[in-house]
């Protein structure tokens, strides 16, 4: 196996100078010499994948193929570095270079396919499977343009395209030799085969060509490398005359668009379903793929078709992959001839649900007329589960037709694909332990009581090695110094740091590094269009994407709050704070863009105000993302999880500012609600409505806003000063829709339906405590310690263990 010393590696950098630009080390750009460094890594990392499949292959182990849409993995070369245990070598090549690691990293184009927490879930348990030593792969789509640029024009977001392969990824292989073929449209005609049985043969189709490209996910230490395979799709006849004098010159064409535009862009929507037909052949695309690689790699080394769930299991990440079950049963009735009962047998032992949201606006359900179009063969057989699970229903409760609704599979001249997931799958799982029985009790009811069984709660957890070990290397070495490395692989060892947070000495490093690394973000943020900040000041961070439930409003109207009274009360005692925002709005979502604009015009108005001697300022960190996120989590004191109770399904955030020592200031929502039982309710700041309360409101149409409105004039103050132009004389009516929103219901949604108003005094009230807790500063330096301490739940190891122990049966294989 290869391993790199420090002449190796720099003859190896030289080697691929010379190869790839005709340059010596003295002439290269860093764009250059990051191309040569990561050729130079993927190099060992090579003849790890080979000898992990070998090992793979030898034991016969069970294969978790991880079904995802998204996975936002952020960059390559810095974790892969430290999981192959090379950055003293790296570092010292390039200090002979005279060029820093950070600032070759900085070359690499951050892989964004995703959008938020469901994608970079994804990409954190890779990272898991890989350094537990599991087999998998995860397959996606590799889309040419990721998560879009988010660049701020006088306070608006404008996308840019993300053009992430332009230099080429040093870090993919294509597999040409791997490549499926996937059909689209057409018709399914009957026939009989030989023996007499009914044969369905889809014909006049449309058809690409899926392409694998697979990048390598490395193990932490252990040199298992596993496999991420994103799907591209090529056309699958370069047309020509020959097609033209056929009269097929239409259809040629037809398929090289189709191979055109499926991966041709993410789709920047994570709350949104919009039903557009591009995302269901995106859909359908990977799956297929997937699925259909999956079983021949099985039939190569196996001969009975029927134990494939010895070997395989598929775990969809949300209902994005759910037409899994359809395809699934497809190749099996059609390619390998088995009876529908044997099918399904295999089918529903084989695939696996995770449930990410409850928001029912984001519930997948496609028209019939569009779905069966497109995947005629498939749709029939949709229907056929669909027939069959009815008849169950009829049965098991006397054809009650409440249950009929709440359950069917196709209804209202639509197919619900969580029910076909539900229905297909032996397990069914939510991220956190609140939002499991939320599920549970509201959203899946009938279902959970139909099958109780296949319930269950995995919550969500990070990897400490991308976003402590790699992101905040300060409190990496602080940590080990003093408990030693074992967390990096084991994070329940954190524990350990606990008798350390009432130290006095430990306590002043612990702060001392919170503030350096508030000096770096200060740094970024001026090197990134943003004010200059004070280090000094309580870094109160929100990054995520921008949504009404996530409740970027809440935070910014508590901050034109405090900004008015300190304008009436110059006096005021107060501790500075930076307010940091970080989020992107899906593109046609506009309110979430007015709320964008209206903490721009807010951090305007009062970051250029001289009269508060820079008490508060307010930052928007441009394009949020991976890369800066882990930059940003080393630098927050504060760490604001303010969703709506009940909406927020885990959160992931929350955990890795908890790793990083910030404090939580949150509602008991998702995975806050465990956090606060990790740490202690008393090292948190909790606020607001709690989930029954507010599922109680709900269910009796909503509360009214409007009394809050007339009888708390600090909330009617901030509400008229944002629509009368005091933060924006020019674009205040930008505004006006926000205020609605509070205060008026409109079609389906009721007037503030997220409570911001009901929980804005508590909010103002848990902000207040976290003022005064700050100038403790030993307090807080102890209740950080003990935050960093009590993660150890929240490491995606430990997710990956529950699942590998209650859903996927998975052999640990070490090297
Ligand atoms: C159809 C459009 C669409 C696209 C993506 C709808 C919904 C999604 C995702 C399910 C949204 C998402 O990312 N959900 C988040 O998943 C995280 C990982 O489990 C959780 O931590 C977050 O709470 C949840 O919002």
């Amino acid at each position: 196996m290869k391993v790199l010393n420090k002449d190796e590696l720099r003859h190896s950098i030289e080697e691929y100078l010379k190869i790839l630009y005709r340059k010596e080390v003295s002439e290269a750009s860093r764009m250059q010499i990051y191309q040569a460094l990561s050729y130079s890594i993927k190099d060992v990392i090579i003849d790890q994948w080979m000898s992990t499949h070998r090992a793979f292959e030898e034991k016969d182990v069970k294969t978790v193929y991880y079904l995802s849409m998204e996975f936002l993995l952020g960059r390559a070369l810095g974790n892969n570095i430290i999981s192959l245990k090379l950055d003293k070598v790296v570092n010292t090549v390039l200090e002979e270079i005279g060029i820093k690691l950070e600032d070759i990293e900085e070359e690499e184009p951050d892989p964004a396919l995703g959008n938020g927490g469901l994608g970079r879930l994804a990409a954190c348990f890779l990272d898991s499977l890989s350094t537990l030593g599991y087999a998998a792969v995860g397959c996606g789509i590799r889309y040419k343009y990721g998560m879009f640029k988010q660049v701020i024009e006088n306070g608006f977001q404008i996308e840019v395209p993300d053009d992430w392969l332009k230099n080429g990824y040093p870090f993919e292989m294509k597999q040409d030799d791997l490549s499926v073929i996937v059909k689209f449209g057409g018709y399914v005609r009957i026939t009989k085969d030989e023996l007499g049985r009914e044969k369905y043969i889809q014909e006049n189709y449309s058809s690409v060509r899926a392409v694998p490209y697979d990048l390598p996910i490395v193990g932490y230490g252990n040199h298992i490398v596993n496999t991420l395979r994103i799907w591209d799709a090529e056309a699958t006849n370069h047309f020509n005359l020959d097609s033209f004098d056929k009269g097929d010159y239409q259809k040629a064409v037809e398929d090289q668009n189709l191979a055109r535009s499926i991966c041709e862009v993410l789709y920047p929507n994570d709350s949104h379903y919009a039903g557009k037909e591009l995302r269901l052949k995106q859909q359908y695309f990977f799956v297929s793929a997937s699925i259909q690689r999956a079983v021949l790699k099985y039939m190569e080394k196996h001969e009975d078709i029927h134990k494939l769930p010895e070997k395989v299991v598929f775990q969809m990440n949300d209902t994005h992959p759910s037409v899994t079950v359809a395809e699934l049963m497809r190749i099996l009735l059609d390619d390998y001839n088995l009876s529908w009962e044997e099918a399904w047998e295999i089918t529903t032992h084989s695939c696996a649900y995770t449930n990410h949201t409850i928001m029912s606006e984001a519930l997948e359900k496609w028209p019939i007329d569009l779905f069966s179009k497109l995947l005629p063969r498939i749709y029939q057989l949709i229907e056929e589960i669909n027939r069959r699970f009815l008849m169950n229903i009829k049965v098991q409760y006397n054809g009650d037709p409440n249950k009929i609704e709440k359950m069917a599979i196709i209804y209202n001249g639509h197919i619900r694909m969580a029910n076909l997931a539900i229905v297909g799958s032996f397990s069914v799982n939510g991220v956190a332990e609140l939002h499991t029985d939320i599920l549970k009790k509201q959203q899946l009811r009938d279902f959970y009581e139909m099958t109780p069984d296949k319930f269950n709660n995995k919550t969500n957890g990070i990897t400490q090695r991308r976003f402590l070990l790699h992101g905040n290397p300060l409190l990496s070495s602080f940590v080990t110094s003093r408990i030693g490395d074992k967390w990096i692989t084991n994070l329940q060892h954190m524990k350990n740091l606990e008798e350390f947070a009432k130290d006095p000495k430990s306590q002043r490093e612990f702060m001392e590094i919170k503030y350096q690394n508030k000096v770096r973000l200060a740094e970024y943020i001026k090197l990134h269009n943003g004010p200059e900040i004070d280090p000094n000041s309580i870094f109160d961070v929100q990054v995520k994407r921008l949504h009404e439930y996530k409740r970027q409003l809440l935070n910014i109207m508590h901050v034109m709050y405090l900004y008015e009274e300190l304008k009436k009360n110059p006096n005021m005692d107060i501790v500075p704070r930076t307010f940091i925002f970080g989020a992107k709005a899906s593109a046609g979502y506009h309110r979430a863009k007015a709320i964008i604009k209206l903490i721009n015009s807010v951090g305007d108005v009062i970051n250029n105000d001289k009269s508060i001697n820079n008490k508060i300022k307010v930052v928007f960190i441009e394009n949020y993302r991976v890369s800066n996120a882990e930059m940003i989590f080393a630098a927050a004191d504060v760490s604001e999880q303010i969703s709506t109770a009940s909406k927020e399904a885990s959160g992931t955030g929350n955990m890795k500012f908890m790793l990083n020592g910030a404090l939580t200031l949150g509602t008991l929502d998702g995975a806050n609600v465990e956090i606060a039982e990790e740490v202690g309710v008393e090292n948190t700041f909790i606020f607001g409505l709690t989930a029954d309360e507010v599922i109680h409101y709900e269910l009796h149409g909503g509360y009214n806003p409007r009394e809050i409105y007339d009888h708390d004039m600090g909330v009617q103050s901030i509400m008229k000063h944002m629509i009368e132009g005091y933060y924006d004389p020019i674009n205040h009516d930008a505004f006006q829709d926000i205020y609605n929103s509070l205060l008026d219901s409109y079609q389906l949604d009721r007037a503030d339906q997220y409570f911001i108003l009901k929980d804005f005094r508590s909010y103002v009230e848990a902000q207040r405590k976290v003022q005064e807790a700050y100038k403790d500063k030993s307090w807080w330096a102890k209740t950080a310690i003990l935050n960093v301490a009590n993660c150890g739940k929240f490491s995606s190891d430990r997710t990956i263990e529950e699942y590998v122990k209650d859903i996927w049966k998975l052999e640990k294989v070490t090297l």
